[in-house]
């Protein structure tokens, strides 16, 4: 495989970026530079491809029975394919990267041996790590959940892994730390106290903060990752709202921002840029896992981002935060089982990317001509004069807006005409 290249809209080459061109700039900043885009290393090199009806399919040749070589293989591929595919990120939990072994203190030990040799690829190479995590969810131990275990011991565990996690951030240089909830949440209600359970998982955060400090890691930031459900049939940080007014109750939105997943918001019944929008009213809006479900599909597909009209409604809403900055977009998405062939991880990154640069540039030219804009000043004109500015001001109390209602009996509403709205929407895209 050679270096991945832009060449351009017209290109047949499938192994070629027809939209995303790293040095094009838009809106004040290049492409690459804007969008920050980053691999899974899960999906990518950990991933087999098997599911729950079938074994392993994905064709990959760092493959073999040692656990530990096949760990150094990865690193090799994967800065490899970072590389060729000229992305400048990527994301880990610590499972993914190095294997557990028989005890805790194994897989430290294996976890220093192999950090040491990304931080070496790091070096050579100057790609970054965006976020990496601990995968507090696969280990059997972790059955009544981590930081929200009803077993005190198996918290324990969690918080080493924790600690290990952030020791990993700041050998490896990481700007941001994710909590997804794994099996932070629950089953069955009945035997459950979710008062506890969620204050504990507080605790715990306080712990990781307090911790990133005394190691001299102020600048690393938080970022809790919402998911309605799966693998638990509730997961506590179900979306957005729910995931900041969890902070804000537990003192944490200095330090936490939020982490959204395309997927996880579909399975909220909310659409990307819905959770966008609610984590930039609390100016919390962190980072991004890009994919995308299937709209007729209740779980977690995971599939690489190709619609275009989500992803530019979603730029939107990442232009109007002014863009991502040390979040970036994170391509939490895995390959579908019968693209099996190395080649297809290519090929999915490829689209993936292209499609976000789609979007960025439709949503670049909706900002630049003041599409939205416009219609939203319009539509809430009436706050800006008159009665309307005294209710934004405070002026305004339910005294005064009764004579005011009393005195006005001939209430006009306006057409959102919204039909007309959507069409001319589709010029951006088109
Ligand atoms: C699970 C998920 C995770 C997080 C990191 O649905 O999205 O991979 O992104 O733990
Ligand atoms: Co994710």
């Amino acid at each position: 495989m050679e270096k991945i290249k832009y060449e351009g809209a017209e290109s047949t080459n499938p192994f070629a970026f027809r939209y995303y061109n790293p040095e094009e700039v838009v809106l004040g900043k290049t492409m690459k530079e804007q969008l920050r885009f980053s691999v899974a290393y899960w999906h990518t090199f950990t991933n087999d491809g098997s599911d729950p009806f079938g074994k392993g399919v994905n064709q990959r040749d760092w493959l073999t029975d040692d656990p530990m070589e096949m760990a150094k293989n990865r690193v090799e591929a994967s800065f490899e394919f970072f590389e060729k595919l000229g992305v400048e990120y990527f994301c880990f939990h610590d499972m993914d990267v190095a294997p557990y072994g028989e005890s805790l203190e194994e897989f430290f030990a294996n976890l220093d041996m192999i950090t040491d040799l990304i931080q070496e690829k790091m070096d050579q190479t100057g790609i970054k790590l965006l976020w990496n995590t601990a995968d507090r969810h696969s280990n059997p131990i972790y059955v009544h959940g981590a930081a929200s275990s009803s077993n005190a011991d198996v918290y324990a565990v969690s918080a080493a892994q924790v600690k290990k996690g952030i020791d990993i951030s700041k050998k490896l240089g990481g700007k941001n730390f994710v909590f997804w909830g794994g099996r932070e949440g629950y089953e069955n209600l009945i035997n459950t106290n979710m008062k506890l359970e969620e204050e504990n998982i507080a605790r715990l955060y306080h712990m990781a903060i307090d911790y990133s400090n005394k190691i001299g890691h102020e600048e690393l930031v938080f970022l809790l990752e919402p998911k309605p459900k799966e693998p638990m049939k509730h997961q506590y940080d179900f979306d957005a709202a729910t995931s900041m007014s969890f902070l804000q109750k537990y003192d944490l939105t200095d330090r936490f921002k939020l982490n959204l997943e395309a997927n996880h918001a579909t399975l909220a019944g909310h659409s990307f840029e819905h959770e966008m929008n609610v984590a930039r009213n609390y100016n919390a809006l962190g980072s991004l896992d890009a994919n995308q479900g299937d709209m007729l599909l209740g779980w977690d597909t995971d599939e690489f981002p190709t619609d275009v009209y989500s992803v530019t409604l979603a730029m939107v809403e990442f232009l109007e935060n002014g863009g991502i900055e040390p979040g970036g977009i994170n391509f939490d998405a895995k390959v579908r089982r019968t693209s099996f062939e190395m080649q297809d991880l290519f090929l999915a990154h490829i689209a993936g990317m292209d499609t976000y640069a789609r979007g960025l540039k439709a949503a670049a030219k909706i900002k630049e001509t003041r599409f939205l804009d416009e219609l939203k000043e319009k539509r809430y004109a009436s706050y800006e004069t008159g009665i309307g500015s005294d209710i934004i001001s405070g002026k305004a109390d339910l005294e005064t807006l009764t004579s005011y209602a009393l005195e006005h009996n001939d209430v006009k509403n306006e057409s959102s005409h919204i039909e007309y709205i959507k069409s001319k929407l589709n010029d951006y895209l088109v």
